[in-house]
């Protein structure tokens, strides 16, 4: 028997060596355009939680995690909640994400900043290639979980994203998820 198990209704994972991480909105200042609207929420509101299991050592060559990640339904002004994106510090290193519940948006961003996107909903299988950096918003109006498979020696780069962000944003155009080039900065 596993040590680990997952409830496919909601992603949800239990067992003793599972970790989790939590995300409010404090912790994001800086990555929504809208920053009046950030600063009008309350900084303690929760954007998304991530459980996950990590059977190796971080950086172990060969190894593999799995996690699950829920994003709650919001929006900050017209951009929605979303996770902060990264690439991955071994920049071969992809991963794969699969839509558990709820609908979403994966921006996808290669190292020319060219972003695309692709629609998810449960269900969906997207393939994250190594060299893309990845973010995902939940567009819909309840919660949003995927569960993820990558390398244990992918590491997480979150300091170019926190620098330079993604060259378009996930926004709610008339009801409905728009891909919004950015501004250049
Ligand atoms: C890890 C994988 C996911 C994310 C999670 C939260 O490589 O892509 O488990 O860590 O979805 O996103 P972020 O950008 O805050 O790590
Ligand atoms: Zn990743």
């Amino acid at each position: 028997m596993s040590d680990v198990r997952i409830d496919w209704s909601t992603g949800e994972l239990c067992g003793v060596p599972v970790r989790s991480k939590h995300k409010r909105l404090a912790g994001m200042r800086g990555a929504y355009r809208d920053a009046a609207a950030f600063d009008a929420l309350a900084p303690e509101e929760l954007v998304y939680s991530v459980q996950f299991w990590m059977p190796v050592r971080e950086g172990t060559p060969g190894g593999l995690f799995w996690g699950q990640t829920t994003i709650c339904p919001g929006v900050v002004g017209d951009e929605y909640f979303m996770t902060a994106g990264h690439f991955h510090a071994a920049r071969d290193r992809a991963e794969y994400y699969v839509t558990v519940r709820g609908e979403g948006g994966l921006l996808l961003m290669d190292e020319a900043r060219d972003t695309r996107w692709e629609r998810m909903q449960p269900g969906s299988v997207h393939y994250i290639a190594g060299g893309i950096a990845h973010r995902v918003a939940n567009t819909g109006d309840g919660p949003l979980t995927f569960v993820a498979c990558w390398h244990s020696d992918a590491g997480h780069d979150y300091g170019t994203i926190l620098k330079h962000g993604f060259s378009a944003r996930l926004r709610k155009v008339n009801g409905v998820p728009r891909l919004v080039p950015e501004d250049r900065r």
